[in-house]
């Protein structure tokens, strides 16, 4: 299915430490909010097209859509309570947005073009202003023709540190990305193409950690890492194999959960998930361990090496607490909630394109067959209770009642995964075909397999009109959207 991967590329670019990752523009201001003056941590993101070294020398610079002429773009840090002013000037050729992801922002500042904002118009610019309501490792990226404008390079990290962070010797983010490079090391252009759309979205051949193609991280025996995984990539399921290292998983899409050790030891990241895990440098001195990722069996490659130095930083595992503190999120009283019912179809299945056929169409399988056909050239491939989006302004999907619980049971009746991603709010995993889950992890995007059931629940706490879309975003571009409101406080449904 993917012809290449990983191509014969050489690999020898070293990571650069997120500590040099620059933002172009920090300051401090105040904000007059009523009466009181309110501090503001003010960043400034500029969208455009830049040469950026992706692949070592002697290949050429790739061009590349980027923040700040970076990939990822600068990270953005701050703490947890402080409150972000993000100048994003546009100086692409069509318009744009930033979206922040995983944050829950208020609906205006949510960057979803025609949605929640007016795009940003070439060569104009929006501020955006939001509270850092959560701790935790989120990112950004427009939300206008994503599946083109992410896939060539906008985006990147986003982190929010808690006031009391737990103790490790390195805080370290990686961005991973996933590319389609043709020979000339130039992105292919082929973006939106029919089988791409209607298949597992824009795979590519070439993987990189922070922009770069990786070849060694350099650790010291000992020593504890936080490492903050992001998975940039437009279609790319990320299933990383720490082999003789056991990373802790501490959170999920930036949320805190208990500590544990990740299920088959292997690290799954569907596109626009996050885990932050905690690895212990057990290696020797001198020796290196190889990082692969095995997510797809028959593409397994390597990831990455952790290269040890010949300076052990300490000679046992630390004992620090691994737990992070909550963040605010209302907990979902499950007894009460109002219940919905969620059903994605569509997609390849032995060669044509199923939905759910309702009714007559069903009987009459060649016309089904031509109307799928016809669904399929009109980019409507992929559907959410049996509507197929075109566009980001719709009908609501559901109604959810302001400050009540609501537990959504999804059903994917595709062959293909899906990560589903909510905006504005953060939800609790239930359950996985029926059988709960072990830790209730709270997500804003969760991976569903194959026909796979998956149960969320969460309080409808953040009023507007949120995205609820498949973070394939060719997936997204070919229907896979609709738009979930959540009443006013005090309105009715
Ligand atoms: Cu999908």
């Amino acid at each position: 299915m993917y012809s290449q991967l990983i191509p014969a590329l050489s690999r020898r670019f070293f990571l650069k430490s997120s500590a040099a990752i620059f933002v172009g523009s920090v300051a401090s201001g105040y904000l007059l909010r009523g009466a009181n003056a309110v501090e503001y941590k003010e960043f400034r993101l500029r969208a455009g097209v830049n040469p950026v070294r992706l692949v070592p020398e002697p290949n050429d610079m790739t061009n590349a859509w980027c923040f700040n002429g970076q990939i990822p773009g600068p990270e953005i840090r701050v703490q947890q309570g402080d409150r972000i002013r993000v100048i994003v000037d546009n100086a692409l050729d069509e318009e744009t947005t930033v979206h922040w992801h995983g944050m829950r922002v208020p609906n205006a500042m949510d960057g979803v073009s025609h949605l929640t904002q007016t795009p940003i118009a070439p060569g104009n610019t929006f501020t955006y202003e939001f509270d850092a309501v959560d701790a935790g490792t989120f990112w950004y990226h427009p939300h206008q023709r994503s599946f083109e404008q992410v896939g060539r390079g906008l985006y990147g990290p986003l982190i929010v540190e808690e006031k009391k962070p737990i103790r490790v010797d390195r805080d370290i983010t990686w961005v991973l990305d996933d590319w389609r490079l043709a020979a000339d090391g130039q992105i292919s252009d082929d973006f939106g193409n029919l089988h791409d759309m209607s298949h597992n979205g824009r795979v590519g051949n070439t993987v990189t950690i922070n922009g770069q193609v990786l070849e060694k991280f350099q650790v010291r025996r000992g020593e504890r890492i936080r490492l903050r995984l992001i998975n940039a990539a437009n279609a790319r399921i990320f299933g990383i194999d720490f082999g003789e290292h056991e990373p802790v998983i501490v959170a999920i899409d930036g949320q805190p959960v208990a500590p544990h050790k990740p299920k088959n030891d292997l690290l799954v990241l569907g596109p626009a998930m996050r885990v932050d895990v905690v690895i212990d440098m057990v290696g020797d001195i001198n020796q290196q361990y190889t990082l692969t990722d095995s997510f797809y069996r028959e593409l397994k490659y390597r990831l990455v090496d952790l290269v040890y130095t010949n300076t052990p930083l300490r000679d046992r595992i630390p004992d620090w607490d691994m737990q992070l503190p909550a963040n605010p999120l209302s907990e979902p009283d499950l007894g009460n909630a109002e219940r919905h019912d969620v059903t994605f179809s569509g997609g390849m299945m032995g060669g044509m394109v199923m939905q759910e056929m309702g009714g007559s169409a069903g009987h009459e399988l060649m016309g089904a067959m031509g109307s799928m056909m016809g669904m399929m050239h009109s980019g409507k491939i992929w559907f959410i209770n049996g509507i197929a989006a075109e566009g980001p302004i719709m009908e609501p999907m559901l109604t959810l009642s302001h400050g009540r619980s609501h537990v959504i049971m999804m059903t994917n009746a595709t062959a293909w995964h899906h990560p589903i991603h909510f905006h504005g709010h953060s939800f609790r995993v239930l359950s996985r075909n029926g059988t709960p889950t072990r830790f209730k992890e709270w997500q804003d995007t969760v991976l569903m397999g194959p026909k796979e059931r998956v149960e969320i629940a969460f309080v409808a706490d953040n009023p507007g009109d949120w995205m609820f879309h498949c973070h394939i975003l060719e997936h997204q571009a070919a229907g896979m959207m609709g738009v979930i409101r959540v009443t006013e406080p005090g309105e009715r449904t």
